[in-house]
């Protein structure tokens, strides 16, 4: 073989084991045809990850006979719960941060004229995925969704699907390989078998028009580009029945005057809906409203609106587990209305859909983020390619939840040449991405001199909402009292306070208000006492969130007497008790919805 012709062999057989990375996946799986395979997988953990390398762990060998040697292979005794982080699901698994394969088998019968897609929510944090011996794609990100077309591949008996979840923490990943959360790994979210007609639709949006508050617009997108054909938008409450027609790209735009309810946190109204073409169709329910910024004001529906926030990982700390399920959403949303919030922040990466639904249903209103977090490598021009793939696939995934109002592209990032470029771009990406949200991130780098505290990060002026970080009381010192302590801004826009809180044991009680006896709930109530004094005076904020609503693991926070292992700022304990900085927080924000 020649020279040239082995190394176009070697190229393509390189290109066909990396084939196909996932690209953005069809919206809305839980409103289409699908199959949910969920459930017990089997499962091989592979901690020197050689499952991809020369154990081949994806050829799924068997050994067959006494006399065959096969060292790696799926064994139906060993399984693990898919969805479900492999962290909390066996004692080894603990601290474990390297590769689980999972195999599911399943039997399919194919409709005529059906394609097959399996669809994953999340797999934290590499996903390499194998489908009856052919390798599908890569996936890399641990919180965004990604599917493959599995159409002329499926069998109608004994399908194999293999993954490989990573969860080594990468350098050059998103998050980096440093971050203050538990770095659960696994198929952490559903996996459905997606059923659509040949051609459907693969992408809508629906909502108020920005500017018209009788007016919804958007459009439908089929997945291929097909003029002529019809789609049918039913909005049975509104008596609407339309036939809107696809162009040349396959795209329908909907504009349709009614008169609607909006949705408001206190009424958080949402509409049945469904759109058909022949032979497919897509249920969702959608809220209606506008939200704005004007001068240092944020506008819901035309009115200024305070957020009366708190921030959440997706954890269920009385489980040690990455929340994944409707039931753990329930847990978490419900905490947050009885704090009295009308807004949460989920941190520091998208969460599941469950919540983001549940956050619509129960008129909680949503900052998203995608996990470009503290150390990031912004000199690495990957970096960025990775940021854009997760603000992409996020967005066209909640584009049609009405209570997302604020995307976030980064959390406490240090100023760098790199760092600007970076979040300034990626800030612009979002609005043409979805210009009728806000966006934001959070700064931890405001600059203090003389008992003043100023805004003026450059990169600040990019965004529509400053979000600000800030522990004073804890990391760092009062400035003076905090009703004297005077922030100034070179910005006229709003500014929420995104973080803030000190940490303490449930009922460790040694009191005082002194530093060195900080870690109990005295010493954390008093942070909250004098933060809630020092809001009161800023003429820019325009709403707060304490960190955090529960204590959270960390392997960032092993301090032996009082974290073991946990970031202890919750506004509730590992075991979901209300700390006294609750009731502070509970009864200014009783006292704000009046
Ligand atoms: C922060 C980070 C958050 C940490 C928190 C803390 O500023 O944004 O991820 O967990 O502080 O507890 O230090």
């Amino acid at each position: 073989m020649s020279k040239k012709l082995l190394g176009l062999v070697l190229l393509s057989i390189l290109l066909l084991h990396q084939a196909g990375n996932a690209q953005t996946s069809m919206i809305n799986v839980y409103g289409r045809n699908s199959t949910i395979l969920n459930g017990q997988w089997e499962t091989i953990i592979d901690p020197f990850d050689v499952g991809i390398g020369w154990r081949a762990i994806y050829k799924d060998a068997k050994a067959t006979g006494k006399t065959d040697f096969v060292e790696y292979s799926f064994e139906p005794a060993n399984t693990l719960r898919v969805p479900g982080d492999f962290n909390s699901q066996l004692p080894e698994l603990t601290y474990f941060e390297s590769s689980v394969w999972y195999k599911k088998t399943f039997d399919v019968v194919p409709g005529k004229n059906e394609r097959l897609f399996i669809h994953f929510g999340a797999v934290n944090y590499v996903a390499d995925v194998y489908f009856n011996g052919k390798k599908l794609g890569r996936h890399e990100g641990g919180f965004t969704p990604f599917e493959f077309e599995v159409t002329d591949l499926v069998k109608e008996k004994d399908n194999s699907l293999i993954i490989r979840a990573n969860s080594s923490r990468v350098k050059n990943g998103i998050p980096g390989s440093l971050f203050d959360w538990f770095n659960y790994g696994g198929i952490t979210r559903d996996v459905h078998l997606v059923r659509t007609h040949r051609v459907f639709i693969d992408d809508y949006k629906i909502q108020l028009d920005p500017n018209d508050k009788g007016r919804i617009t958007g459009y439908a997108r089929l997945n291929s580009e097909l003029a002529g054909k019809q789609i049918a938008v039913d909005i049975p409450e509104l008596k609407i029945r339309e036939k809107i027609t696809t162009d040349s790209k396959g795209y329908a735009a909907i504009s349709l005057k009614r008169n609607i309810k909006l949705w408001t946190p206190e009424q958080p109204k949402l509409y049945p809906i469904k759109l058909s073409i022949e032979g497919d169709s897509i249920s969702d329910r959608i809220g209606f409203r506008t939200i704005k910024v004007n001068g240092s004001k944020i506008l819901l529906n035309g009115k200024p609106v305070f957020l009366r926030g708190v921030n959440i990982h997706e954890e269920i700390p009385q489980k040690k587990a990455r929340a994944y399920s409707e039931a753990d959403a329930a847990v978490l949303m419900g905490w947050a209305k009885e704090l009295g919030c009308n807004f949460v922040r989920l941190v520091h990466y998208p969460h599941n859909e469950y919540e983001i639904k549940l956050a619509e249903e129960k008129g909680l209103m949503v900052w998203e983020e995608i996990p470009v977090y503290q150390g990031i490598e912004f000199a690495d021009p990957t970096v960025k390619d990775k940021a854009e793939l997760m603000l992409k696939e996020v967005i066209k995934r909640d584009k049609n939840r009405c209570n997302v109002i604020l995307w976030s592209i980064a959390n406490e990032t240090g100023p760098s040449k790199e760092r600007d470029k970076t979040l300034i771009e990626l800030a612009k990406e979002v609005k043409l991405l979805d210009p009728t949200r806000l966006v934001t991130a959070a700064f931890n780098n405001v600059s203090h001199h003389d008992g003043k505290m100023e805004l003026k990060d450059s990169v600040m002026k990019y965004v529509d909402v400053i979000g600000v970080n800030e522990y004073m009381g804890w990391y760092t010192d009062w400035p003076s009292d905090p009703e004297k302590v005077e922030w100034l801004s070179q910005f006229n826009k709003p500014m929420i306070i995104s973080e803030f809180g000190g940490e303490a044991v449930y009922n460790n009680k040694i009191d005082s208000a002194v530093k060195a006896s900080a870690w109990s709930e005295e010493y954390m109530a008093n942070i909250y006492i004098k933060q809630l004094k020092m809001f009161k005076t800023i003429p820019f904020l325009q709403g707060v969130c304490p960190w955090v609503l529960a204590d959270f693991r960390s392997p960032y926070r092993m301090q032996s007497t009082y974290q073991k292992g946990w970031n202890r700022k919750g506004l509730l304990s590992d075991q979901g008790d209300k700390k006294k900085a609750w009731y502070i927080m509970k009864a200014w924000y009783e006292q704000l919805k009046n």
